[in-house]
């Protein structure tokens, strides 16, 4: 039987560019020299290893909420602060431990992880993943400070994850991205897009995009930060896996309609990251780059991207969002 995806993209040429790549979109992501920003070497409470970390602006500073897997094994999140994004600080206890003693608790018995931080007017939603006998479920909570976070509920069905928010409703609805993992389809290990009212009831449900064969991301993609809006359309960074030797977890890109954005405008052809540094290839998962966070600086330019390498530390590198958008638009279609 053929896959959907494969249909898809065997039933028209490559794009030609694929075969004429110069190496163009490696130049386009420029890493920190002083990589990695932050490991579990800094972190003040037990920490086996620290990764996926979200990311927002403050009162000024930068916030990162990462995920903290304890000596035991069991994944909580932490939260470290920086004056200048590169320099980070850990707070001296974890921000959110799984359970909690809230109406969540069911969902998170077996860790939490994976952040993601959107803010939606005063609000800072946390969207993060929730382990439990019964599978993989993304869950919504929210904080106005970074001090008291409060469970909203449970987004969705197992298994599901990587869930990102708009950072403004859109045609007067919330819209969120996800990766939901159906397995008797493997070519749904794609991003779908679904619209609430109110964030707890979602509806119109629509795929956008899937793996695309023989490419870098050929065995599932999903989102990685929350959309980023510019003049041309949302920017999704977003990570792919391939599926032979290592299965590389790299990261690529998406431009979508900014009225409708189930709508895909361009998709890079080729990954602008891929694991390459030791820091990136060596690690309790060796060769991933993940990430879960952006920031756009003042000057609605540089983008600081907040990854991880090697499931083993959190890292930084720059890009300029327009050339990001451009390279989307080389490829103006959803494979
Ligand atoms: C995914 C999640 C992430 C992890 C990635 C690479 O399935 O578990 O937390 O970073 O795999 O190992």
């Amino acid at each position: 039987m053929t896959r959907r995806n494969e249909i898809q993209t065997w039933s028209r040429p490559f794009p030609p560019d694929r075969f004429y790549l110069k190496n163009k979109a490696q130049k386009l992501v420029r890493r920190y020299e002083g990589n990695p920003i932050l490991t579990s070497g800094d972190v003040p409470y037990s920490s086996h290893t620290i990764f996926n970390g979200a990311v927002a602006t403050f009162k000024g500073r930068t916030v990162l909420l990462f995920r903290n897997e304890n000596e035991a094994g069991l994944s909580s999140l932490g939260l470290a602060w920086s004056d200048d994004g590169i320099h980070f600080e850990v707070e001296r206890k974890p921000a959110m431990l799984p359970g909690n003693r809230s109406h969540l608790e069911r969902w998170e018995q077996l860790g939490i992880s994976d952040p993601r931080i959107t803010k939606i007017g005063n609000t800072y939603y946390i969207n993060y993943t929730g382990y439990s006998d019964l599978g993989v479920h993304p869950l919504l909570a929210k904080t106005h400070d970074f001090k008291t976070f409060k469970r909203i509920t449970l987004l969705s069905l197992p298994d599901n994850r990587n869930v990102v928010l708009f950072p403004e409703k859109i045609n007067g609805q919330y819209v969120r991205l996800d990766r939901p993992m159906a397995e008797s389809h493997h070519g749904s290990n794609g991003i779908w897009i679904s619209t609430s009212p109110d964030l707890i009831h979602w509806g119109n449900h629509d795929y956008i995009m899937g793996p695309r064969t023989c490419h870098w991301d050929c065995l599932k993609v999903g989102p990685g930060v929350p959309p980023i809006k510019t003049k041309k359309g949302w920017l999704e960074i977003y990570h792919g896996v391939r599926k032979f030797g290592a299965g590389h977890y790299r990261i690529g890109c998406v431009l979508l309609d900014l009225k409708h954005p189930a709508k895909v405008l361009g998709r890079a052809i080729p990954y602008i990251l891929s694991p390459v540094q030791l820091y990136e290839r060596v690690g309790d998962v060796g060769n991933v780059i993940f990430i879960n966070g952006a920031v756009l600086e003042s000057d609605n330019k540089t983008l600081r991207l907040y990854y991880a390498g090697a499931d083993s530390c959190m890292c930084l590198a720059y890009a300029n969002v327009g050339e990001l958008v451009d390279l989307c638009l080389e490829n103006p279609s959803a494979v």
